[in-house]
This record gives C-alpha cells, sequence and structure tokens, in this order.
C-alpha cells in the first residue's frame, strides 16, 4: 500500500486558541466571561461541524432566478445551506444584539466581537450583512428619523430568527466605490411628501436583506458628498414583492461566493429619511466605524484559521525524516506568522473595547479620540495580514495547498475581499491622515507610554525601545511634513502601517507582563520578541 497523507484537522477554535484564551482572562470579568462562554463553545462546535463542507468541491453558490415561468419578473434568490442557517446562528447567538446589549456593559462589543471571531470563517460571509446590520443598527439607534427608528431597530437586534432582520448598505455606484460623493442616485418627493429613489446600485452586498440604508441625492441637492442624504429601505413590500427593486445580475468574483451580492436597479423605491436631507456621508460614518472593525475580525478569524491547519498539518507531514514542525526554517516562519497574528489580535481587541467603553458610556474623551484613530489601522494592516498568512498556508500546503478540494486556496481568495471592501488600504490611511488631522497624534503616543509602562519592565529593553522609536519617528515624520499635503498622502500608508505595528507592539507589551505573572506564559514574550524584530517603523521602507 502507497503512502497516504493523512488530511489536517481543525482545533478547537475556542478551547484550543491560546492567544483568545489568554486575551479573555485577562479582561473580560470571571461572572461575564462564564455566562458567555456556552455561546463561545457553540459556535466552535459549529466551526468545527461545518469544517468539512468547506473542502467540498460541490459548487456552493447562490442562484437568481429573474423571470418565473409565466413571464413574470421575480428575482428570486436561492440562498446556500450555510445562509439559510445563518439567522438562526445570528439571532440565537446575539452576534449582532451582544454589540447593544446595554446589560453587558463596557464588555458588550469584546463579548460580541469574540463570537464573530469565532463565527466568521465558518459563516460563508454570513458574517457580511451582520457587519452591515450591526453598523445600521448603531446609526439607527441615533437617527433623528424616531417611526423608522422603532419600527426596524427591535428586528436588527432580535434574539428570535422569527424576527430577526438582516441590513445592507447601499454606497457603491459605478461612478466609484471609493470616491462616493460622485453618487448618482437620485431622490424625489411624491405628492404626500414621500421619497422615492431611482438609479443604480453596484456592489450591494447580500440583496436577500429585509432593510438597507442607501445614499441617494435629493432632487435640487448640489454635487459631492454633503448633497446625499441617508435614506431607509425596507426591500420588499407587504406582499413579498420587490420595493420598486429590480436585480440586474449577481456578481461573479474570485472569492466569498456564497454571498449574494448584486447590481441593481432602483426605480421609486419607497425609503424615508433617516435624517437631514443632506450630508449624507457624514450620517453613514458610523456604519462605517462598525462594520471596518468587523473587516478587521472576520481577517483575524481567517488567519487563525489559517494558522490552525497549518500548525496540525505541520505536524503530521513528514518531510527528510521529520515532521515539518521540526524542520527549523519551517517552524521559524510558522512562529513569524504566529507572532504578526497574536500582536494584530491585540489591536483589534483593543478597538472592540473602546468602542464598548464609549457607547456604555465609561469612556472618555481619549478613548474616543483612540478609538477614531485606531479603527482605520486595524482595518488595514490587519487586512493586508490576512492576505500574506493565507497566501503563506498554500505555500505550506504545497501542492495540496493549490487543490480546490483541501479547502485551502477558499481560504486565500476569500482572503483577498478584507483590504478592498469597506474601503481599501489606501482610503484607511487617508482617513487616518484626516483623523489625525482633527486630533493629533497625541492620543496615539500616550497610550503607547502607557501601555508600554504598564509592561512593567517585563518587555526587554531592546523591545521597548522599537516601540518608542517607531512611534517616536511616527510623530517626527508627521511634524517634518506639516502642510505639505501632497507630501502626508503619498507617506499615508507608511505612516499608518507604522503607528499600527507600534501600538499593536505597545499592547502587546502590556499583555506579556500580565501573561507572565498570572499565567506563568512566556509564549506571549517570545511573540513579542519576534514582532518587534520583524520591525515596526514602516516609514523609512522606500516604495
Ligand atoms: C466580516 C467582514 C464583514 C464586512 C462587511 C463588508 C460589507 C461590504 C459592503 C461595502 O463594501 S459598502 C462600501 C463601503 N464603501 C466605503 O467604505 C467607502 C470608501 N470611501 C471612504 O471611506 C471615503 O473616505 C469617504 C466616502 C468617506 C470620503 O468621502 P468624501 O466625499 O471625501 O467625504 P468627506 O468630506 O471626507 O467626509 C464627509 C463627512 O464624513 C465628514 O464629516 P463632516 O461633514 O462633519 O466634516 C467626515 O469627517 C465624515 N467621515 C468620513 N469618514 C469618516 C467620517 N466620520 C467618521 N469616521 C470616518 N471613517
Amino acid at each position: 500500500m502507497s503512502f497516504v497523507q493523512p488530511a489536517p484537522q481543525l482545533a478547537d477554535p475556542y478551547r484550543d486558541d491560546r492567544v483568545l484564551q489568554s486575551w479573555l482572562a485577562r479582561v473580560l470579568p470571571e461572572a461575564q466571561r462564564r455566562a458567555a462562554e456556552p455561546g463561545f463553545i457553540a459556535l466552535a462546535e459549529y466551526a468545527q461541524r461545518t469544517y468539512a463542507r468547506q473542502t467540498s468541491t460541490v459548487a456552493s453558490e447562490p442562484a437568481l432566478t429573474q423571470w418565473d415561468v409565466w413571464g413574470s419578473r421575480v428575482d428570486r434568490i436561492e440562498l446556500t445551506e450555510t445562509w439559510r442557517e445563518g439567522p438562526g446562528i445570528a439571532a440565537r447567538y446575539g452576534l449582532v444584539a451582544d454589540g447593544h446589549d446595554r446589560s453587558l456593559g463596557e464588555f458588550a462589543r469584546v463579548q460580541q466581537f469574540a463570537k464573530v471571531y469565532l463565527y466568521h470563517a465558518a459563516s460563508a460571509f454570513y458574517s457580511c450583512p451582520l457587519a452591515m446590520t450591526d453598523g445600521v443598527a448603531t446609526t439607527l439607534r441615533d437617527a433623528p428619523n424616531a417611526g423608522l427608528r422603532e419600527r426596524v431597530l427591535p428586528h436588527l437586534l432580535s434574539r428570535d430568527p422569527a424576527t430577526f432582520w438582516i441590513s445592507g448598505q447601499w454606497m457603491t455606484e459605478n461612478t466609484g466605490g471609493s470616491d462616493v460623493g460622485n453618487s448618482e442616485a437620485t431622490a424625489r418627493r411624491d405628492a404626500d411628501g414621500s421619497w422615492r429613489l431611482h438609479g443604480r446600485k453596484w456592489f450591494t452586498s447580500a440583496i436577500n436583506a429585509e432593510f438597507a440604508l442607501a445614499l441617494a441625492r435629493p432632487e435640487g441637492n448640489p454635487a459631492g458628498a454633503d448633497g446625499l442624504a441617508l435614506f431607509g429601505i425596507e426591500t420588499r413590500n407587504a406582499d413579498g414583492s420587490w420595493n420598486g427593486i429590480v436585480i440586474d445580475r449577481l456578481k461573479d468574483k474570485l472569492g466569498t461566493r456564497e454571498l449574494p451580492t448584486a447590481e441593481i436597479h432602483l426605480h421609486g423605491t419607497r425609503a424615508e429619511l433617516v435624517g437631514e436631507s443632506a450630508h449624507g456621508v457624514r450620517a453613514i460614518a458610523p456604519v462605517l466605524q462598525v462594520t471596518r472593525l468587523w473587516n478587521a475580525f472576520g481577517s483575524l478569524s481567517t488567519t487563525a484559521r489559517c494558522l490552525a491547519l497549518t500548525r496540525d498539518y505541520a505536524g503530521k507531514r513528514s518531510v527528510f525524516g521529520k515532521p515539518l514542525i521540526g524542520q527549523p526554517l519551517f517552524a521559524d516562519a510558522l512562529a513569524a506568522w504566529e507572532a504578526e497574528f497574536e500582536a494584530a489580535f491585540h489591536l483589534a481587541m483593543e478597538v472592540a473595547l473602546l468602542l464598548g467603553r464609549i457607547e456604555s458610556g465609561a469612556g472618555d474623551e481619549r478613548d474616543a479620540a483612540l478609538q477614531r484613530l485606531l479603527t482605520p489601522l486595524a482595518k488595514l494592516w490587519i487586512c493586508k495580514l490576512g492576505v500574506h498568512v493565507a497566501s503563506e498556508t498554500v505555500e505550506a500546503f504545497g501542492g495540496i495547498g493549490y487543490l480546490e478540494d483541501s479547502g485551502i486556496p477558499l481560504l486565500l481568495r476569500d482572503a483577498q475581499v478584507f483590504p478592498i471592501w469597506e474601503g481599501s488600504s489606501n482610503v484607511q490611511a487617508l482617513d487616518f491622515l484626516r483623523a489625525l488631522e482633527k486630533l493629533g497624534i497625541e492620543p496615539i503616543m500616550d497610550a503607547v507610554d502607557a501601555w508600554t509602562e504598564a509592561a512593567d519592565g517585563v518587555a526587554s529593553d531592546r523591545d521597548a525601545e522599537a516601540i518608542h522609536d517607531a512611534a517616536r519617528r511616527a510623530d517626527i515624520w508627521l511634524r517634518d511634513h506639516a502642510g505639505d499635503s501632497a507630501a502626508l498622502q503619498a507617506g499615508a500608508l507608511r505612516l499608518a502601517m507604522t503607528c499600527a505595528r507600534s501600538t499593536a507592539a505597545a499592547l502587546l507589551a502590556r499583555h506579556v507582563a500580565w501573561a507572565r505573572r498570572a499565567r506563568h506564559d512566556t509564549a506571549s514574550a517570545d511573540a513579542l520578541r519576534r514582532f518587534c524584530a520583524h520591525g515596526l517603523d514602516r516609514i523609512t521602507e522606500t516604495v
């Protein structure tokens, strides 16, 4: 009998995740953790149970039927199995509701995003509409239109699958994904004062959503972002037919293939203003803050899965007389990706913690400034990292990693969406620059100082020096280029990367001190040493 290679097994994404376990043990109060744990365990079990489905080569994609047999336009969408399971899981485990549950206090967002992290890799991107639903709920919470708020919000935050709704966010048009101010969709008032939307939306993720927020320009408003207004749309009429929406086609995408992303036309779609009849981009910004954090966690979830599969495989695959993991070069490479992942995890979780603190009223102005500054950093760095680790995972599995029925190529194709949607990496870097103009770099400098101080001398002098040095360089670079808008924009990505890495290193250093003291754990310290050795400063990188 010739040799047959044992396939990798997926370790328990909750119990076997040292980084998650350690972080939760430090931050989440014991009683809250005990209450949340059945949900964490159930989502991890779901991920393990459905893993085999993801290695299947049987095409699993949504199907659009535009016409029925009699010639009527129906635009019916058949969803995949994982998507049909989505509402039940989302509602039952509070994947959206937890984040808005005031009884969870300042840790509501931490609890929610721990669940998002456990669920995303198993969700076939059902996480996408959940992210949008969460963002839309965050916007509606403070919406001036009380009727809309009171009618829709309970559905978005429902813990009952029977009443749970998902929401889309329709921004992107043919004129641009980034330059939203160019949008061409228009809004007209009927004689009775109600609004109807007309135009084309070019990338509507999760067209099966019951609700959507959309940008459109009320007739007579000026061009540009400020002339747009934000509208709420119930996508279906009372009889189940579409509300003036025609689905032109589903997109043929590199990845996220179970997610029904559509091109649509709006033909007199009934809509309601969320607030004022202008400043739509400003009004939709809270959605972006939330969905960008979901992106960071989605990418982390995929990265964690890549690392778990690679580690398992490296213990089973024997080359040149010993397991792959026993080969110094391979072990070194894997440890490097794991170190990057661990630092990234701490940055994303800090943003979730800050968001929860602010929303619960426990945060102050400093927290708000830091959350605004760190959100684009987490999105851009962690999403790029996900693609890198997924690509390395394909290579680690060799020829098998290039075969569809190993399930590995799917990880790479899916990871590639993260840096693109919800604003590309360059958009995030420019957003960071804009936030710096308003808030300055001091909140980051002060936080880095405080976190390395909390590391209590446990980070080696060299690591602490590297962290301070990178943050200082970012500060000096900003001063050197003050007033030179072109130079600031040209260097924005390198600046953002430097700030992301030095912030993440400082956060990890703080955790290392606790992990040593409370758990006699040196693994985090090893990760910190490696992460710092990879270099934190990207400002001086040649481009
Ligand atoms: C698990 C993963 C799940 C992920 C789900 C993903 C679902 C995918 C669905 C999509 O991809 S939807 C499409 C997402 N599209 C984008 O993210 C658009 C990318 N482009 C940008 O972000 C641009 O930077 C932006 C459109 C915001 C810039 O527009 P403008 O026309 O230059 O506007 P401007 O003047 O910069 O900002 C207008 C207002 O918004 C300003 O407020 P004021 O009027 O009070 O001055 C800004 O401060 C505010 N603003 C902009 N970005 C903000 C923000 N406020 C807070 N946070 C931000 N990030």
